[in-house]
């Protein structure tokens, strides 16, 4: 059919698209060419080019490894498999996933932390604040079990919630072990002063974060936590809350944990956290209200489904905040960044924001909304 990998050092992957339309899954060849970060089709049934070679700048070498979900011209592409030995050869075993977790002595730093894991290079590709069971906090560590600190360890990792997260980048698992520093946090103060045991570690147990330490643990961890969602229900009040969205291009830009501290930092209390994949369908219907009268809301639309993105329940059980949707509103400032910088430059989207669409953070505009909003991630897509 078309020249070979090893020949230009294009990748190829066989991917699935779920057209909503009819109703079926499509396969395609999809070739990703690093040279000039162009990507070509091929419909794997009709035997045919499905789109010409062009330019992706939603696709990054990064983003390519099995399992991966890529954005083109606002289709949403799982890879499900390698196409070729050139691409299984250059890619399985370079790129690792590996399971994160905040544990619950840390979880008020994880802004800072999933800030650290980004500048790292790592991809974040699923994350979840949770609550580990006394029983799922002993399975979890059941090889530990017998061992002097077992029982407190146990304790310790079922006493809060924690944030569960799917990571990935080049020799994934070493890179998150050097990231989290030595077991014992004293220890990692004085020999990884950088790492984050050192710098938001309490003791010998409760030492900031985990992570898988082989291939075998990484894949056992990811299907405890993510294989079985519904064993780890998301930790949603929705009482009192408004509903944040961490948009995809701002997640692409590396600001996600800078913008979940800076959320933090005003006084505002992260109750729940999830990473959806937003499907267009259900991006349009979230987003319904403004269809008509937004309009970039096509842009937005398509903007939603372009990569992951962070659901936040925002609300304020300490009491700071009366009314937490209305004060987290004004905290995120006016849709146009540019407007926002010049009349409200502390706003997120001051900050953080680039233009109406790529504006960092969607919060609720409506008070009365707010529930409904949060509601509708924590308690329908949420599963
Ligand atoms: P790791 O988390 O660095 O992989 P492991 O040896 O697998 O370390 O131990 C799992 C967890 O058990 C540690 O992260 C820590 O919370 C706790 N732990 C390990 N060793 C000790 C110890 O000697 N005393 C108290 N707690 C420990
Ligand atoms: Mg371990």
């Amino acid at each position: 059919m078309q020249a070979s990998s090893a020949q230009d050092g294009r990748y190829s992957f066989i991917c699935e698209w779920y057209d909503n339309n009819a109703a079926i899954i499509r396969r395609y060849q999809f070739l990703f060419y690093p040279n000039d970060n162009t990507i070509e089709m091929y419909d794997l049934k009709n035997r045919r080019q499905f789109l010409k070679r062009s330019q992706c700048n939603s696709v990054h070498l990064k983003d390519l490894y099995v399992g991966s979900i890529v954005n083109v011209h606002s289709r949403q592409l799982t890879l499900v498999e390698y196409a070729d030995d050139f691409t299984k050869r250059a890619l399985t075993n370079v790129k690792q996933k590996t399971l994160g977790l905040i544990k619950p002595d840390a979880i008020s730093k994880f802004g800072p932390i999933i800030d650290m894991t980004y500048k790292q290079g790592f991809v974040v590709t699923n994350a979840k604040m949770t609550r580990l069971t006394r029983g799922q906090a002993e399975e979890f560590y059941r090889e530990h079990s017998g061992k002097p600190f077992y029982n407190n360890l146990v304790s310790f990792m079922s006493s809060g919630p924690i944030v569960a997260m799917e990571l990935i980048t080049n020799n994934g698992i070493g890179e998150w072990r050097t990231l989290l520093g030595p077991t014992d946090s004293a220890t990692a103060r004085s020999d990884a002063p950088g790492s984050i045991r050192a710098k938001f570690g309490t003791d010998n147990t409760r030492n900031a974060c985990h992570g898988s330490d082989s291939m075998e643990s990484a894949d056992r961890e990811i299907s405890f936590f993510f294989g079985q969602p519904a064993a780890f229900p998301n930790n949603a009040s929705l009482r009192d809350c408004t509903c944040c969205i961490i948009k995809p291009s701002a997640i692409k830009e590396g600001l996600a944990g800078q913008i979940m501290t800076a959320i933090c930092n005003e006084g505002f209390e992260v109750t729940a956290m999830e990473m959806f994949h937003m499907e267009k369908a259900n991006s349009e219907e979230f987003f319904e209200v403004y269809k008509g009268v937004v309009t970039e809301y096509m842009e937005m639309v398509d903007e939603l489904t372009s990569g992951a993105c962070y659901v936040l329940e925002i609300s304020s059980p300490s009491g700071k905040f009366d009314n937490v949707a209305k004060a987290f509103r004004e905290f995120v400032g006016p849709a146009d960044p540019e407007i926002a910088r010049t009349l409200r430059p502390r706003t997120l989207r001051a900050r953080f924001g680039v233009n109406k669409v790529n504006n960092a953070v969607h919060c609720t505009d409506l008070p009365e909304d707010a529930l409904l909003e949060t509601e509708y991630f924590f308690r329908i897509l949420s599963q």
